[in-house]
């Protein structure tokens, strides 16, 4: 079988270290994080920066300020930075790093509650934008799909022109507004997509796991880490993200799954060829 990409989002927006200790702030943790998550097996760091005190920013600067710190440890990882940012931000606020010189980041396709009174807004004319600069600017879009009306929008938007080939889709499930992440939901969306498209999972909270191993057994790829899920196994909190990878790796094994390195990771999923 292909080989495994491993992604690693190793803080996100909304996890804080009242949830768990190890969530990064400074600069110098989030640094810490995606070391050692790249040393276990990550290939790509999907990344999200914060201010000292937690708060989550897209300040170019900040990103900017982290990367290079990831880049002199691991000069060959992808970073992967994310243009959802937090909930509330606007769209310029959002596509601040995509200003910045990277090879790959996030584009969320479509709209979805986020609990309580929050929505993550992503509308068509947002995602065409997004898309548009992430063309314009060289960087490899990975097609975040929260539900199965996500695909349904990116795949008529890729024959109307406004999202282009190769497609990486990340199925991100168990949101609380989102699709859930059961088996039945994995299958459903792996089956929604072009057989020549790839696609990696995100299980949010208790999904991770269990559609970690189904994408692994299926051929598809895996992200976890700490923005996602907090927790190592049931009740116990995972010591940083590098043991989120490990359990990842080890899951691989089961299926005979060889792990990719950054540059196969490229390779894989077209990263730096001719987009048509
Ligand atoms: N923080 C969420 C509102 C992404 O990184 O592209 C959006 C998010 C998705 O995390
Ligand atoms: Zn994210």
């Amino acid at each position: 079988m292909n080989k495994l990409i491993i992604t690693c989002a190793i803080s996100g927006a909304e996890v804080t270290k009242k949830d768990n200790p190890f969530v990064p702030y400074t600069i110098e943790e989030t640094v810490r994080e995606a070391y050692e998550a790249y040393l276990a097996g990550a290939a790509i760091i999907h990344l999200h920066v914060r201010h000292d005190d937690g708060t989550p920013t897209q300040s170019k600067t900040r990103y900017q300020a982290v990367i290079d710190q990831i880049k002199a440890k691991c000069p060959d990882v992808i970073i992967q930075p994310s243009t959802g940012g937090a909930v509330g931000m606007t769209r310029d606020e959002r596509l601040e790093p995509t200003e910045l010189d990277i090879e790959m980041a996030t584009l969320d396709c479509g709209t979805l509650n986020f609990g309580g009174d929050q929505i993550f807004v992503n509308t068509e004319n947002d995602i065409k934008y997004f898309a548009k600069i992430m063309k314009e600017r060289n960087i490899f879009p990975e097609l975040e799909c929260f539900e199965k009306g996500h695909i349904d929008l990116v795949l008529r938007l890729n024959k109307k022109g406004f999202i282009h080939e190769p497609m990486h889709f990340s199925f991100v499930l168990g949101v609380n507004g989102g699709m859930t992440g059961e088996a039945r939901d994995f299958h459903f969306l792996r089956e929604s997509i072009p057989s020549h498209a790839t696609f990696s999972v995100a299980g949010i909270g208790r999904y991770e796991f269990p559609l970690a191993e189904l994408a692994i057994s299926y051929g598809g790829h895996v992200r976890v880490g700490l923005e996602d899920n907090i927790y190592i196994e049931k009740g116990v909190l995972a010591e940083g993200n590098q043991a989120l990878v490990k359990k990842v790796v080890e899951l691989a094994k089961k299926y005979n799954r060889e792990i990719a390195t950054p540059d196969e990771a490229r390779q894989i999923l077209g990263i730096g060829g001719s987009h048509e």
